[in-house]
């Protein structure tokens, strides 16, 4: 019986991994819940599978079951026996619970690419052990198991294009959360769906590469394939490319991050290549999608670059959701952001914390300028 920490279980990796516990009640056991709060769908959760524990970031005790409850309830989770711990978490608070599990050398599956990013200037050497549950990740992690590090030439990870791929740029200020939020592909959460439609995500998965498999920036390609069939390639020394392919399903990731090294069966519908007929691919369009080559530029000036774009990123996404700035502004103010920082290469997990704070205050600074509320 494997034990599973399911953190952000409200959430769409936590509500699809717990799909797969249905399926697998006999190899599978959920010994904790993790979310930011009490909610109707927590205490479903909680009725339906059982576990020991609660963690909530806020909140009164549940009862009827151990639960850790804010900053000093992660550091008790954290340490607690469980065999997996699946970090669902959306955005920069899955910072320090990814940080306290790998302080505490905890077998980790994450979707959480925002902690990864931040914590990579200094935690990356420990990144090999963590399993990659974003489905390019798991892609370019199969791929990989066909040959040697050495043998890599590079990795190629696909970008879906986002729901405005076709429209032109000088539509991009009218386009609403609502149809930002609708991916054409995946089922994600908010944060990534719009992340998704700026190509601001393909940019993170591209920094998120480069730490999950040490793999220099100039040998990380994104290639536009609006199907979403093929999830990531490996290109090999001898001219041989590996890739990877299936439903888009995040349940398929999930699942393979649980079961590896062996493959279970997921309740997908299965690939059916007559029926697909064409994968197409091009290029990046960087001038309408500016936050991927600005997300480049960042990884390799290293640093507090990365910290710095993703902590600028996840306040800009969520002005956007709320209606205050317009689509297009959001790579604006992540510039303007960049521009008007200027930090030390973090050495450990407080100057990360420090790094964030300062940068959310140079974001609001230049929305006040602008008269943005
Ligand atoms: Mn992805």
């Amino acid at each position: 019986m494997k034990e599973l920490a399911v953190l952000g279980s409200t959430g769409s990796i936590g509500t699809q991994t717990l799909d797969i516990v249905r399926k697998y009640r006999d190899r599978l056991k959920v010994s904790l819940l993790a979310a930011s709060k009490i909610s109707e769908k927590l205490i479903e959760q909680i009725a339906e599978f059982n576990p020991e524990y609660v963690y909530i970031a806020e909140g009164e005790k549940i009862k009827g079951v151990k639960t850790l409850i804010g900053e000093e309830g992660l550091y008790e989770l954290a340490q607690l026996d469980i065999d997996l711990f699946i970090n669902g978490i959306s955005g920069i608070s899955g910072i320090l619970p990814t940080y306290l599990l790998l302080e505490n050398n905890k077998k980790l599956a994450t979707a959480n690419k925002e902690a990864i990013i931040c914590l990579g200037e200094i935690y990356g050497d420990r990144y090999s052990d963590i399993f990659p549950i974003d489905s390019e990740h798991s892609a370019i992690f199969q791929c990989l198991l066909s040959g040697r590090k050495e043998e890599v030439e590079k990795i190629i990870l696909t970008a879906s294009g986002g729901p405005f791929l076709n429209l032109s740029k000088e539509e991009f200020r009218y386009i609403t959360p609502d149809q930002a939020l609708n991916h054409p592909r995946w089922k994600m959460g908010k944060k990534v769906s719009i992340d998704s439609a700026t190509l601001m995500n393909k940019g993170f998965e591209v920094i998120e590469a480069h730490y999950l498999f040490n793999i220099p920036y100039n040998k990380i390609d994104v290639v536009i394939h609006p199907e979403s069939v093929i999830h990531g390639l490996v290109q090999f020394i001898d001219g041989s490319v590996i890739s990877h392919l299936s439903p888009p399903d995040m349940r398929v990731p999930i699942c393979y991050a649980i079961s590896y090294p062996e493959r279970w069966e997921v309740d997908v519908k299965k690939l059916n290549l007559p029926q697909i007929k064409d994968l197409t691919f091009f290029e990046p369009d960087l001038d309408k999608f500016p936050l991927l080559r600005l997300a480049k530029e960042c990884g390799e000036k290293g640093g507090a670059y990365p910290t710095v774009l993703t902590t600028a990123d996840e306040l800009a996404v969520r002005l956007f959701l709320e209606g205050k700035i317009t689509f297009d502004m959001i790579p604006v103010y992540i510039s303007q952001v960049l521009e008007h920082t200027d930090f030390d290469k973090p050495e450990t997990f407080e100057d990360i914390i420090y790094i964030i704070k300062e940068t959310e205050k140079v974001f609001w600074n230049i929305l006040k300028l602008q008269n943005v509320n």
